[in-house]
């Protein structure tokens, strides 16, 4: 057996959470492998509507097994408010045992979010546009060696660790200015831990591998998007982890050839939420027509997201870092009674046109060279097989394939379950 991936190819919020739930009943486990409470991954049935930020989106299927991956940055404080919320919706996780957490995922400390927003007011209007979860952070203690694991909770001296690397945090906010007393928060984190402390530790690794040795089906869960990868993404206008087919690997601890299907996961227009370069973007009044039909908040923060045409140059980066075997095309729906729709297959750039994505679209913005394509009227949402598909997005979907030259296998038409269409 191999690993399965998900993950996003545009700039994150691409509906993965809504499509990891439809497919879960396929698989014995699903694991989160990157990002931490950044990520909003929104679930609905049943006339409920559940956004996770830390948990994986397994958790609704009963035969299923959840695992937040070593790759994951948790913070205990919203990870608990995760829990409790869902605990009163009727979903205690500890009764269920269906959480798993990965001991070698690092800890955001209270002090690593104060560091976030430390860093972003200083850089003023050149900001990252983070979501102040002090990822960032944590992800540069995990890399410069100073980090703190879920592991080491249940080390004796695991207070003194804490201590030691708040008191450098401190250090480095007092060079910011920002001295700011945190002692509610760090109460609230240590009240956490306990909760936390309840949830069966794991070895990832040794895990997914016996998981796979068994015959056991596996889904890694992405989060944010291709575009946002720390090393192939916008950067600097990216998170700090990889979002990447590559990053299930370390942040699991599969190995390549282990890697199975990968599924792209793309919308059938363009967001991004945050700062920087954004090609397509419509910072106009068909911009904001789209951001309204197809409530583009932040699932986390409530931050309006930009919105813009699809990008297809920034698609077939995304497909050929990710090896994707399949796609998936979620909010079909947003486009109907839109007359004409458009396709960005080129840029101009720097003098040239281009069809690939180029290494610096940050300090040169590339101007996106559009098709245009025609729209369809009918309403979607109430669609429940391929062959009520309208022919205008069935001649959008066969353009997209041509382009992208790999079937679209799911198409979403809506944010519940059942609005998902198995179409090859
Ligand atoms: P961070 O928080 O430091 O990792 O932010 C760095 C950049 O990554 C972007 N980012 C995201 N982009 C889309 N969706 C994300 N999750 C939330 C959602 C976002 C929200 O589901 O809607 O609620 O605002 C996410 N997380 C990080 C971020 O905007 C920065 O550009
Ligand atoms: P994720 O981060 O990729 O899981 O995506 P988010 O949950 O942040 O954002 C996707 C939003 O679109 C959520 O509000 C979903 O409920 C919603 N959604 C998902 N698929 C569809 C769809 O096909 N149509 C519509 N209208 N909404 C969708
Ligand atoms: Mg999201």
């Amino acid at each position: 057996m191999a690993v399965d991936v998900l993950l996003g190819l545009q700039w994150g919020d691409e509906g993965k959470g809504k499509i990891v739930d439809v497919l879960a009943p396929q698989y014995d486990l699903i694991a989160r492998f990157q990002g931490g409470p950044n990520a909003g991954h929104t679930l609905e049935f049943d006339g409920k509507k559940y956004v996770l930020n830390t948990i994986p989106s397994g958790i609704f299927e009963k035969h299923t097994l959840n695992l937040i991956g070593n790759g994951v940055v948790i913070d205990p404080i919203i990870l608990k408010r995760e829990l409790d919320k869902l605990k009163d919706a009727g979903h205690d996780l500890l009764a269920k045992k269906n959480l798993l957490i990965g001991r070698k995922a690092h800890l955001i400390l209270p002090t690593h979010q104060l560091l976030d927003a430390a860093s972003e007011k200083k850089m003023g209007d050149g900001k990252i546009g983070s979501t102040l979860k002090g990822i960032g952070p944590t992800y540069m203690d995990k890399t410069g060696r100073n980090g703190l694991r879920i592991g080491d909770i249940s080390l004796p001296d695991f207070k003194e660790r804490y201590q030691k690397l708040v008191e450098k945090h401190k250090s480095i906010l007092a060079h910011y200015g920002e001295v700011e007393d945190f002692s509610e928060k760090e109460a609230a984190f240590f009240e956490a831990i306990e909760l936390i402390k309840k949830f069966p530790f794991v070895d990832s690794e040794h895990l997914v591998n016996d998981y796979l040795k068994q015959g056991k089906t596996v889904l890694a869960e992405g989060a944010q998007g291709t575009m946002l990868d720390i090393d192939f993404g916008s950067y600097p206008f990216v998170t700090s982890s990889n979002t990447t087919t590559a990053g299930a690997c370390t942040g699991l601890g599969v190995a390549p050839k282990n890697i199975g299907d990968v599924i792209g996961i793309f919308k059938a227009y363009c967001t991004r939420v945050g700062g920087g370069p954004f090609p397509t973007e419509l910072d106009n009044e068909m911009g904001e027509e789209l951001r309204k039909i197809g409530n583009e908040f932040g699932a986390t923060t409530g931050r309006p997201r930009r919105t813009g045409w699809i990008d297809l140059p920034a698609l077939k980066y995304a497909i050929l870092l990710n090896g994707v075997t399949q796609l998936v095309m979620t909010k079909a729906d947003v486009l109907s009674g839109f007359d004409k729709i458009y396709a960005c297959t080129h840029y101009n750039y720097n003098g040239e046109t281009i069809d690939y994505m180029p290494y610096d679209i940050c300090s040169i913005q590339p101007e996106p060279v559009y098709e245009e394509l025609e729209g369809w009227n009918e309403d979607l949402t109430g669609i429940r097989s391929p062959e009520e598909v309208p022919t205008r997005l069935k001649n959008y979907i066969a353009y997209l394939e041509k382009h992208l030259e790999v079937p679209i296998k799911y198409l979403s038409v809506g944010p519940d379950r059942v609005q998902t269409l198995t179409m090859c």
